[in-house]
């Protein structure tokens, strides 16, 4: 093959995304709670190591596209859309209004805003540092994003506190800069009641979201079931309008089941939101589109939510690759990302309804006829046999996901 000119390189990708096929129509992606962040196509591709790759975007084009592709709801964090520097100010009125105007104009809803507590330099120190005009100052910026959240119409505020902890130990009591963020927190859950009175609105689900590494050198609240702690530690004033936002990327790169930290916060009633991509193990936060990675695993957790009747919001937080261009950001990455996360939640339902699932499943409950659980001996031969079927359930798994259940073959 000889070299793709330059301008008939996105007539080559629009023709081979088509090819793929297995696409949805808008009308069907829209069935799903699927939140589309601001952040996510608008991410250049900058980091430590790296130059940004694609231009800046603005939030009109953010809903337009996500419009067209199908995603009904948007969310943000305050910087993503308003510069800190006009936060609290009328420019803060005059954006939330033109993103009101925005997101009415595109038919489209804010499900969810969120504080940015990690990147602007007052923030060296973390959210909940030692200088109280610093903490006062994380107070406002927390107060004002759930007014944000009103103001826009979501149901839910999430929190990373990304900075909350150090690089270099030693001079942070860590109790103290807990007690100090469940402060942050308090004041969150404060503007909330008197907010919601006011304008007659349910008051918003907060959403403690946890990341292992990064972009501290030790973190003080690094996984979910540390958050779950923190919301039950007797800090929080009100722990019930608190839990979590986990991403299954973040309990992933500390080593975790994702299924099993999932079910840990759903056993507690905390399984507020879900932030969905992919990666790898103990390895740092690529953010890399959901399924790409591990679409078993992903097959797995979605049977776990649908069978637990999950009815929060899946968020797209992933970053396009630094390979994919402005245009692939809204023609192949968030389109397949967003299939992909379909196919696999309609997939889970095949799962559950799998009869050969279902059996394996209610004869392992019934267990081995004739165990005398008196009898060691007993319940391990009683049982012995039907054990097989975990590793038969697994395999089924597998089959649900390369269609094998649908007629596709071993045979060559
Ligand atoms: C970063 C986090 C980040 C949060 C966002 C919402 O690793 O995943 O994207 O989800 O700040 O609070
Ligand atoms: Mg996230
Ligand atoms: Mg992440």
């Amino acid at each position: 093959m000889s070299g793709i000119p330059q301008e008939q390189q996105i007539a080559l990708v629009d023709r081979l995304t088509q090819a793929c096929g297995g696409r949805y129509s808008p009308e069907v992606r829209r069935r799903y709670f699927i939140t589309g962040p601001q952040w996510a196509p608008s991410y250049q591709g900058q980091a430590v190591f790296h130059a940004p790759v694609r231009p800046p975007m603005t939030f009109e084009t953010v809903m337009e596209e996500y419009s067209k592709i199908g995603i009904n709801y948007w969310c943000t964090h305050d910087t993503d859309v308003i510069p800190t520097e006009d936060l609290f100010t009328p420019r803060q009125d005059e954006i939330t209004a033109r993103i009101k105007d925005s997101l009415k104009k595109h038919g489209l809803k804010c499900s969810m805003v969120t504080a940015e507590t990690f990147h602007h330099p007052v923030w060296a120190a973390g959210p909940a540092a030692e200088s109280p005009e610093l903490r006062e100052y994380a107070k406002r910026r927390l107060a004002n994003t759930v007014a944000l959240g009103h103001e826009l119409g979501a149901q839910f505020c999430v929190y990373w506190p990304g900075m909350l902890g150090y690089y270099i130990a030693g001079a942070v009591d860590e109790t103290q800069t807990l007690r100090w963020f469940a402060e942050g927190i308090n004041a969150a859950c404060a503007a909330d009641l008197e907010i919601a009175k006011k304008k007659n609105r349910d008051t918003l689900k907060h959403c403690m979201e946890a990341k292992p590494f990064e972009p501290q050198g030790e973190i003080l609240l690094p996984t979910s079931d540390a958050m779950l702690a923190f919301i039950f530690s007797g800090l929080l004033a009100h722990p019930e309008m608190v839990g979590l936002n986990p991403e299954y990327l973040h309990e992933l790169m500390w080593g975790a089941s994702v299924r099993a930290s999932l079910a840990r916060a759903l056993v507690c009633g905390k399984l507020f939101h879900f932030d969905i991509n992919d990666g790898y193990r103990l390895k740092h936060d690529v953010d890399i589109a959901i399924g790409l990675v591990n679409p078993l695993d992903w097959l797995n957790v979605l049977v776990l939510l649908r069978s637990h009747n999950y009815k929060g919001p899946f968020n797209l937080d992933y970053k396009p690759p630094r390979t994919t261009s402005r245009h692939g950001v809204f023609t192949v990455s968030i389109p397949t990302m967003v299939d992909r996360f379909i196919t696999l939640w309609e997939m889970a339902g095949e799962v559950i309804s799998d009869p050969i699932i279902k059996e394996a499943t209610d004869a392992l409950k019934a267990g081995g006829a004739g165990a005398n659980p008196a009898d060691v001996n007993s319940v391990v031969a009683a049982n012995r046999e039907l054990l097989s079927l975990h590793e038969l359930i697994a395999h089924r798994l597998f089959q649900i996901l390369i269609g094998a259940h649908r007629g596709r073959t071993y045979n060559l």
